[in-house]
């Protein structure tokens, strides 16, 4: 397939090397492009949305085209008005009683903006509170017409979308880079209505039944009585519950692997969760899980670096998924199905599917590719189309359907209810980012935010008055054979008595944890490890640090004891027998090699060593379709009276949990804002050979991150300075930056350079 950074990099190119590129800015970033921005000079009318910010084409609630209604009331006209339209003379002062007298209740428009002001906010959601989203296509490969009918799932098909990804506990404030799960919410708006996948980047849930959640979520937020911490699963509350709570072990298992800190939206997976049905045009029926592949490959961070970009850029995810796409490097998953027999067991290989803390190995049922997803524009507006989209997994089109899952059949009661608070009625889907683009004739009318104007007397069935409309879809004689949703397929429910009780299938809450752990390579069993251990060191209850242990001893011994040492605490015996389990290699990350579009090169300078060599190292990283970030000891340009090359960041400004891989130029001498460089002059290397702390302090880190490092003009001394050693693994340095490039960019597609982790399991 095509690399969508390529088609864009010349353009990038040219941007980087025009004179538009701020500082502090990220290649690619509009500067030479847009216009200039002018001093307020004289009225006009406002500005376009960027050409990455054109949403698809909403249809109005009547069914009428919105999009290029010249009427739309949003931002119109040259002048400032109130929200009736009438033009204002001043904004900045209120209407007084004389210059220093009291100020007039009759100020319409103070009054007016004010009030609105005061209900800009709505209440954030109740989970999943901190998101960001984008607009893109949908392409089938019409490989899934087999077994379902649903119209976007046929051979060529192509359907906009609209993607949120969210954690899961922070408020709507919090930092992108704290360990908890991921949302992974796609409209898709398809001809046939509003297809929902809402799904997580973990394929398995903390609970198997939807009554317990408010329970998991009064555990995983906050404590009630101070309201810390935030966003994080490190305390005793969720502690307490996952470890009481024994079928939270997988998925909490999962939080605490590098899946719990990605590195990119880009780079996750997502999962569909439950066993969904699919039903074909002859109304068979098919089991099926969905899956989200990531074309770059699911990568994390690493713990210390998600927990420095918390402060240095809590927006990491954010701005990385805003600016890729505004580089016109779209992010790209396919989309695909683990199928099983639809049996009345509803089992497949001694799994129930039914049971949301399971997942399928893969290598038992493969994920067949169906289509592919590129996300090709940012929201115009965060508000209107971020904040207020709304996702419900009953958002079904003909062709897919629901299972007795019992955790799905309380989110199918949820999700409607929640939006009814959160966007004030229950008109929310008239809202466009939520509108199908499929024609609505619902006869729901009024309520709230009611913004249609219905016409007509007969909003009922039946009637005669409307000559009997709407009318109902076909039923295609046979169940599942019409053209209609909610196919409802004949599903057989065997005899039974009420009860509050689950299958004895849902109490084997340990046998897929130990799968987990003998999947992975040794690198993420001691990222494993550390986690718990840090997260049980951040309970206070004695209790609770030991009950973890026990829980982790019912796993692994060898996991149990290397977090018991690291709390200092003795290692229990297992409690229910350790059953032998084959492991599923495709959970690891760890081993294969991936694209490298996108990636981040940081380029150290001291601002005069071999700019030549900077240039060329600068294009070359753009021609493999990645992002060079050049750090030079101040903002500007350097060689401004030769060939200008633009500086992205300052050593004061610069943190190496920006890039991916770090090459630096020379031993850069302490600049002059440096601390304890006041002594040292400008430019010049410090009279001890001194390197700027920042410098060393980006390297060091990178090392210990297990990024590749490369160096050449020199750079020994900056290397040894900052304590990497010049002969550890994916540490080179060469003749020129070039050949430093090229040396360090094969370790790159392996993410990090593993072999620097220590690893004691
Ligand atoms: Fe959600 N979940 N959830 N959830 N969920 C919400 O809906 C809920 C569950 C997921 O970007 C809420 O509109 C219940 C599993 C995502 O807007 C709420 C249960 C999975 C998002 C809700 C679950 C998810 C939500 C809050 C247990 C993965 C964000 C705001 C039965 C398959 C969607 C809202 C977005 C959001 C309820 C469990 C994914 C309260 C009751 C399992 C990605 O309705």
């Amino acid at each position: 397939s095509e690399n969508p950074v390529k088609g864009i990099k010349d353009k990038v190119v040219d941007t980087l090397r025009g004179d538009g590129q701020a500082d502090g800015g990220i290649p690619g970033r509009p500067g030479a492009e847009s216009p200039e921005v002018a001093e307020p000079t004289e009225p006009r009318p406002p500005l376009p949305p960027k050409p990455d910010q054109e949403a698809p084409a909403a249809v109005s609630p009547t069914g009428r085209p919105t999009e290029a209604d010249p009427t739309a009331r949003a931002q119109g006209g040259p002048y400032l008005t109130t929200a009736q339209g009438n033009r204002l003379y001043d904004t900045d002062h209120s209407l007084k009683a004389g210059e220093r007298g009291p100020v007039l209740l009759q100020d319409h428009h103070l009054r007016e903006k004010i009030t609105h002001f005061d209900h800009e906010r709505i209440p954030e959601r109740v989970v999943h509170a901190r998101g960001a989203a984008a607009h893109g296509v949908f392409q089938s490969y019409g490989t899934a017409a087999n077994v379902t009918k649903a119209a976007f799932l046929q051979r060529d098909a192509e359907t906009p979308v609209f993607v949120r990804f969210s954690t899961v506990l922070g408020s709507r404030g919090s930092a992108d880079t704290v360990r908890d799960t991921r949302g992974f919410a796609t409209k898709f708006y398809t001809g046939e209505g509003v297809f929902d996948l809402v799904g997580n980047n973990i394929p398995v849930f903390f609970i198997q039944d939807a009554i317990k959640f408010p329970d998991v979520v009064h555990a995983a937020k906050p404590h009630p009585d101070r309201e810390i911490p935030q966003a994080q699963s490190a305390h005793d509350t969720f502690w307490d519950f996952v470890t009481l709570h024994t079928e939270a072990t997988f998925h909490t298992m999962w939080n605490m692997s590098d899946r719990g800190i990605p590195r990119s939206f880009r780079m996750m997976e997502g999962f569909g969760v439950h066993t969904f049905r699919l039903v074909d045009a002859e109304g068979a029926t098919t089991l099926a899980k969905f899956h989200w592949k990531p074309k770059l490959g699911v990568h994390s961070l690493v713990w210390e670096e998600a927990q420095l970009i918390g402060g240095t850029d809590p927006d990491f995810h954010r701005r990385d998924l805003a600016d890729a796409i505004e580089a016109g490097a779209y992010p790209q998953w396919e989309l695909g199905i683990q199928t099983f027999p639809d049996t009345p067991e509803q089992t497949f290989q001694g799994i129930d599917l039914l049971d949301p803390t399971n997942i399928v190995p893969e290598e038992l049922a493969p994920v067949q590719p169906v289509g592919q997803l590129t996300l090709n524009a940012n929201p115009s507006n965060f508000f209107a189309e971020t904040e207020q989209v709304a996702f419900h997994p009953g958002h079904l089109v003909p062709g897919i359907d629901i299972t007795d899952d019992p955790l799905l059949a309380g989110r199918l009661f949820s999700y409607l209810d929640t939006q009814i608070t959160r966007l004030g009625g229950p008109n929310f889907a008239q809202i466009p980012v939520n509108r199908p683009h499929a024609p609505v004739n619902d006869m729901l009318r009024d309520g709230m935010h009611q913004t249609a104007v219905h016409t007509g007397v007969a909003p009922y069935r039946p009637n005669s008055l409307d000559g009997g409309c709407p009318f109902v879809a076909g039923t295609g004689g046979s169940a599942g054979t019409g053209d209609h949703a909610y196919v409802e397929a004949p599903v057989r429910i065997p005899e039974a008595t009420k009860s509050r009780t689950a299958p004895t299938s849902f109490a084997d809450h340990f046998t897929q944890p130990r799968m987990f752990w003998l999947s992975l390579s040794p690198v993420e069993r001691e990222h494993l490890v550390a986690a718990y251990t840090f997260e049980l060191g951040k309970c206070y209850e004695q209790a609770v640090k030991e009950r973890g242990l026990r829980v982790l001893a019912n796993i692994d011994p060898e996991l149990c004891a290397q977090v018991a040492a690291g709390l200092g605490l003795p290692a229990p015996e297992a409690t229910v027998p350790i059953v032998a389990v084959d492991p599923s290699p495709a959970l690891s990350q760890v081993g294969e090699t991936w694209p490298l579009d996108g990636r981040v090169i940081g380029v150290v300078t001291d601002g005069s060593t071999d700019l030549d060599g900077l240039r060329t190292v600068r294009d070359a990283v753009f021609s493999a379709g990645m992002v060079p970030l050049v750090i030079a000891p101040t903002g500007g340009k350097l060689d401004p009276d030769g060939e200008p090359v633009t500086v992205q960041r300052s050593f004061a400004t610069a943190r190496s949990v920006e890039y991916d891989a770090v090459l630096v130029a020379g031993a850069p001498a302490p600049a002059p804002d440096a601390y304890g460089a006041r002594d040292a002059k400008a430019g010049e290397p410090g009279a001890d050979g001194s390197v700027d702390p920042r410098v060393l302090l980006m390297l060091a880190e990178a090392f210990r991150h297990g990024k590749a490092i490369g160096g050449w003009a020199g750079a020994e001394a900056a290397l040894q300075a900052a304590g990497v050693p010049t002969n550890a693994p994916g540490v080179v340095t060469a003749q020129t930056g070039s050949d430093a490039l090229q040396q360090i960019t094969g370790r790159l597609t392996k993410h990090r350079v593993w072999e620097r982790f220590a690893s004691r399991v």
